[in-house]
């Protein structure tokens, strides 16, 4: 029997969620006694979490009552940024952010501008009350593209939704091509089905330009430079027409422009993607036939794509060319083959109920771009952009570490003209810059659903403590601010557990979630073993009139990095700034024992690139180009390809070496489809740190 939060001393489990930005979506048991939480551990009962969490989240409840915690509203006493604060009431807090945004408000609505992304993925803490607030505020909108909207974009374009393979049946298939991804860091629970079908004999490639703790683990690597998965997408299609190794009734029947990217295959020989990719003309001839000959064999090949790939210029057709793959070779036909990047396209989710669009009232606010967020903090009225920003809610998300061209950023967050709210547990190098940092609630003291972008199971989060100290949900705080504005709409009474049943209405069984925890959709096991894409065509959408329609090439195609290797001879090596095993994004990093784990902030370089650097492992080296200059410390390794570093993320840039982190080399420039991040498109220099300045 489950217990309730509040019994005192008992000792109890309650059911939870991870409520962290990973494909896994674990389900949590937390042990409670006297109310205090003792441990966070993985419920056995929950197929894909099968009991186990990563490092990180067992950590769980060493974050929660870590001693740096927000526990009560703050005021900011000293400049934009210098991160000096004083204690302040509810009251008083609520009352001036009331009053300072309803006169924005009253003059420009626009010039306000909610900022948040996945902080937790949850559904009533995420976009329910906070999206209902600013609907009826009539504030700017976010575009929330700073993970996913290029492959996002990529996959809807081709297979018709954010679907594909069911995680679970990975473990039976022959051929695993792992590509853009590194789960053992961040899918862990995916690489639980890969594993066993490696022990099952299935062959493992990893396509990454990182030497990953994945690759170490598979069969074969293939390093490209980043950037160049288009290229090789292209021409493993071309080895598998010219050799024939097609399914042509599936070709036939369930796909659409077969025609045109067959001849567009054509023109991509070997040699000259392996030119552009730097990898050799055999390891995609030996590609193809791993891939081709699976499916010549009746053996299931299954792709296992993440969005480590898209975070490039043209990110969004490469996801659309290796998305096209599996209908080449028929390997849809087998419940084990196909692609997955995302699932969340299969949950039902009510999002119109939960954050009231009518609630704009036939008011069309613009959208702020959430990853040139530096540029536009910066940007005065005009009739192109609009009012300037002058008030920024932050929530869920730590921009001023995560967004791209930090010093854009930290200037646009510094200015004392913008009136920040930041809703946060710590003071993370964004709070630092509010003028009111607002405590939140953990997964641990609040209600929420989920969703998963890695699994087809809907979760419940229970409360397994009461909030710590004065701090509240994220949809409580928006529902003070809202009865503080004169919002009487009856939706903004609504209760968490409200808002956690109205998340999938009738679609999936509340009473399934509360008695277990989790429910599995009902999904199809092999989704288009017979066609039926949810595309306008019903097709496998090789060509996408849609995207003709807007002014793109209707096929995909090789599209090189805005900052191609080689292009720069002041900034002669790509830099990838992919997740660190131990932090989640920023989450984490104050974490000490994780931060123990990882060290330091590292750039890891090939021994070549470093030699020719004088760069010996362990120097504190600077990273720059025309966007800025980062220190951090060098670790020679052979997870480094010649030509590319690694620059593994995201610290705070308060925990680095000289106050910042990689994205103070990073651009604001956007894919190919989506307005995504480039964040692995970026080219730097590299130079020993001499103390005093100069490299
Ligand atoms: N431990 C941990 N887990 C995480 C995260 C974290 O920060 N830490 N982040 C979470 C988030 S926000 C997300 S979106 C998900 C997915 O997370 P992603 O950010 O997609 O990360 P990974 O799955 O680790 O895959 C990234 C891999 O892609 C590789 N890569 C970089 N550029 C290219 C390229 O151009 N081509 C190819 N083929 N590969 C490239 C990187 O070297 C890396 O090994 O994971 C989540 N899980
Ligand atoms: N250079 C580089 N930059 C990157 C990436 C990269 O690979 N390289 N990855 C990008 C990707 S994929 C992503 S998804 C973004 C992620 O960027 P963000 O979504 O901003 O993720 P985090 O850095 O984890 O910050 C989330 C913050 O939300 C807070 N939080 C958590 N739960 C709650 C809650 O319930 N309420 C409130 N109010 N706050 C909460 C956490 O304390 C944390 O500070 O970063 C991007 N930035
Ligand atoms: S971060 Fe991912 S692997 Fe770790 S507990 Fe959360 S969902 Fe599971
Ligand atoms: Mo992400």
């Amino acid at each position: 029997m489950q217990h309730t939060a509040t019994q005192p001393q008992a000792l109890s489990q309650i059911r939870g969620v991870c409520p962290h930005d990973c494909p896994d979506t674990c389900a949590l048991l937390t042990t409670v006694k006297g109310g205090i939480a003792i441990k966070v551990q993985g419920n056995p009962a929950h197929p894909h979490t099968a009991g186990s969490l990563c490092t990180k989240v067992s950590r769980y409840a060493e974050r929660t009552y870590h001693p740096e915690r927000i526990l009560h509203p703050l005021k900011r006493t000293g400049a934009k940024g210098s991160g000096q604060f004083e204690r302040v009431s509810w009251d008083t807090a609520l009352s001036d952010i009331a009053a300072r945004l309803g006169a924005i408000a009253a003059r420009e609505p626009q010039a306000i501008l909610p900022y948040s992304y996945a902080g937790t993925m949850g559904l009533v803490q995420g976009e329910s009350m906070a999206a209902r607030f600013f609907n009826k505020l009539g504030a700017s909108q976010l575009e929330r593209t700073i993970c996913a909207a290029a492959g996002g974009q990529g996959l809807v374009h081709t297979l018709g939704d954010k679907v594909g393979m069911r995680v679970e049946f990975f473990a039976e298939a022959k051929l695993i091509l792992i590509w853009g991804s590194n789960p053992v860091t961040s899918n862990l629970h995916f690489w639980r089905y890969a594993a066993q079908a490696k022990r099952d004999g299935a062959r493992l490639i990893c396509i990454d330009p990182r030497k990953s703790e994945t690759a170490d683990k598979c069969h074969a690597h293939i390093a490209l430079l980043p950037g160049t998965d288009g290229a090789l997408a292209l021409s493993l299609m071309h080895e598998l027409i010219q050799n024939d190794w097609l399914d042509h009734d599936y070709l036939a029947r369930h796909t659409l422009g077969w025609e045109l990217l067959c001849e567009r295959a054509l023109q991509w020989p070997p040699e000259r993607a392996a030119a552009i990719c730097s990898i050799s003309p055999e390891q995609i001839r030996a590609l193809a036939r791993d891939y081709g000959g699976c499916a010549r064999n009746g053996q299931a090949a299954a792709i296992r794509m993440n969005y480590g790939l898209q975070r490039v210029h043209g990110g969004g057709n490469a996801v659309r060319l290796i998305a096209s793959l599996p209908a080449l070779i028929g390997a849809w036909r087998h419940r084990a083959g196909g692609v997955l990047l995302s699932s969340s396209g299969a949950f039902p989710v009510q999002r119109a109920t939960l954050q009231r669009p009518d609630l704009l009232a036939g008011r069309t606010p613009r959208s702020i771009n959430m990853v040139t967020i530096g540029d536009d903090l910066l940007r005065r009225s005009s009739p192109g952009f609009g009012p300037a920003i002058e008030a920024l809610i932050v929530y869920n998300s730590n921009p001023v570490a995560v967004a791209p061209e930090s010093a854009k950023v930290v200037e646009g967050f510094a200015r004392e003209d913008v009136f920040t709210v930041v809703l946060e547990h710590f003071q993370t190098d964004t709070a630092d810059h509010a003028d009111y940092i607002l405590p939140a609630t953990t997964q641990l003291e609040h209600w929420d659903v989920h969703s998963s972008y890695g699994h087809t199971d809907a979760l419940l989060n229970r409360p397994a403590i009461a909030p710590l100290g004065e701090a509240k949900p994220n949809a409580q705080i928006f529902r003070e601010l809202a009865a503080r504005m004169g919002f009487d709409e009856p939706c903004f009474a609504d209760s968490d557990e409200t808002l956690c049943r109205q998340a999938y209405g009738d679609a999936v069984s509340f009473d399934t979630l509360l008695a277990n925890g989790f429910a599995t959709l009902d999904t199809p096991e092999a989704p288009f073993a017979q066609g039926n894409f949810p595309t306008p065509s019903g097709k496998c959408e090789f060509f996408s009139a849609r995207l003709a329609a807007q002014g793109f090439d209707g096929l995909p195609d090789h599209v090189p990095n805005h900052e191609a290797a080689h292009s720069s001879s002041a900034y002669p090596l790509a830099m990838i700034s992919p997740p660190a095993r131990n932090f989640l994004n920023s989450s984490f990093v104050n974490v000490k024992s994780l931060r123990d784990s990882e060290g330091e902030p590292l750039l890891e370089m090939h021994p070549l690139d470093a030699a020719a650097r004088g760069i010996a492992s362990g120097d504190v080296v600077r990273v720059f180009n025309d966007r800025g200059n980062y220190q951090c410390r060098a670790r020679i390794s052979a997870r480094a390809r010649p030509g590319v570093v690694n620059g593994l993320g995201v610290w705070w840039r308060k925990l680095g070496l000289n106050g910042s982190n990689v994205n103070q080399l990073t651009s604001q420039k956007l894919t190919d489809l989506g307005h995504g991040p480039t964040f692995y498109d970026c080219l730097v220099q590299v130079a020993r740190y001499a103390e005093g300045g100069a490299a």
